[in-house]
C-alpha cells in the first residue's frame, strides 16, 4: 500500500517512518510512504502556500493553487487512491475506518494547517474528510501519522501472525484482555492461576471473560454497540448470580 503525505512539513514524517512496525513495513515492501512538500508546488521566488483570508480576520488560510498542483500530480502516479483531508470537521476515525482503508491499494493525505484550506480546492479535490477526535491540532501531519499506524496494522503480513489485528482492542466492539508477563508473583500479586495451567481451552475461556468484563467497566458504550453473544450472556448470568451472592446476607 502507497501513501503519499502532502505537507509543508515532510520532515516530521522521518522519526515516524524510522521505528519499529512502519520501518519493518516500508523495508519490507509492503507500504511505501511518500511525504511530499507543498512548496514544491509554490509558484514564485518565495514559494508562498498560505494567504490571508477574503473577509478579513485572523490566522492564513492555505492558497489553492500549490495544493491543487501537489494533489494532480499525485493522483497522476496513484489514480485509484482517495484524497483525504486531515481536518477537526472530518468524520470521526476508527478501527472500522482504518481496516475499510487497508483494502486501498493507496491513499493521498492532505495536511491541513493555518486556520484551514480554501474551500474550492476542497470541493474540487478532496474525496473524503477524517477527524482523529474531538480537539484541534496545528496541522493534519499527526492525525495522518495516527491514522496510517492504524491502517498498517490490518494488512497482512505486517504484523506478526500472533498479534494479528483482529485480536486488536475494538476488533469486534471488545476491548483486549488482561495481559500478564514474568515473574509469577510482583509487589504481592500472583498471575491468575490459570494463565499457569497450560489449558488452552481454560486460557482462552478467561480471555474472552477478561476482555467482556474490561469492556464492561471501561467502556460500556461498546457492547450496547453491537448486544452480547449467547456466550457473553452466560458469563454476564453468572456475574449477576455472583454480585447477587455478595449482596445477600
Ligand atoms: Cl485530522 N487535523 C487537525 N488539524 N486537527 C485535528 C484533527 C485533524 N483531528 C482532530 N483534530
Amino acid at each position: 500500500m502507497k501513501f503519499c503525505v502532502l505537507t509543508i512539513f515532510p520532515e516530521m514524517f522521518d522519526a515516524f517512518s524510522g521505528y519499529g512496525i512502519m520501518r519493518r513495513a516500508i523495508e519490507s515492501g509492503s507500504i511505501c510512504l511518500d511525504p511530499v512538500n507543498i512548496r514544491d508546488y509554490a509558484e514564485g521566488r518565495h514559494k508562498v502556500t498560505d494567504d490571508r483570508p477574503y473577509g478579513g480576520g485572523s490566522g492564513m488560510v492555505m492558497k489553492p493553487e500549490p495544493l491543487a498542483a501537489a494533489i494532480q500530480a499525485a493522483k497522476s502516479k496513484m489514480p485509484d487512491s482517495p484524497c483525504v483531508l486531515l481536518t477537526p470537521q472530518g468524520r470521526r476515525f476508527d478501527q472500522e475506518i482504518a481496516r475499510q482503508y487497508s483494502d486501498l491499494n493507496g491513499m493521498i493525505f492532505v495536511c491541513g494547517r493555518y486556520e484551514g484550506v480554501d474551500e474550492r480546492l476542497c470541493q474540487a479535490y478532496i474525496d473524503d474528510e477524517i477527524s482523529i477526535g474531538d480537539y484541534v491540532l496545528t496541522g493534519g501531519e499527526l492525525a495522518a501519522m495516527v491514522i496510517m499506524d492504524a491502517v498498517i496494522r490490518h494488512i497482512p503480513g505486517v504484523l506478526g501472525a500472533e498479534d494479528a489485528a483482529e485480536f486488536d482492542s475494538f476488533s469486534g466492539n471488545r476491548l483486549e484482555h488482561a495481559h500478564y508477563t514474568r515473574p509469577r508473583v510482583f509487589e504481592q500479586k500472583a498471575v491468575p492461576e490459570v494463565l499457569l495451567s497450560g489449558n488452552h481451552g481454560a486460557v482462552e475461556a478467561w480471555r474472552k471473560e477478561s476482555a467482556l468484563l474490561r469492556t464492561a467497566l471501561k467502556r460500556p458504550d461498546l457492547l450496547e454497540k453491537t448486544g452480547l453473544t449467547e456466550a457473553e450472556k452466560k458469563i454476564v448470568k453468572n456475574w449477576c448470580r455472583y454480585l447477587e451472592s455478595l449482596a445477600s446476607d
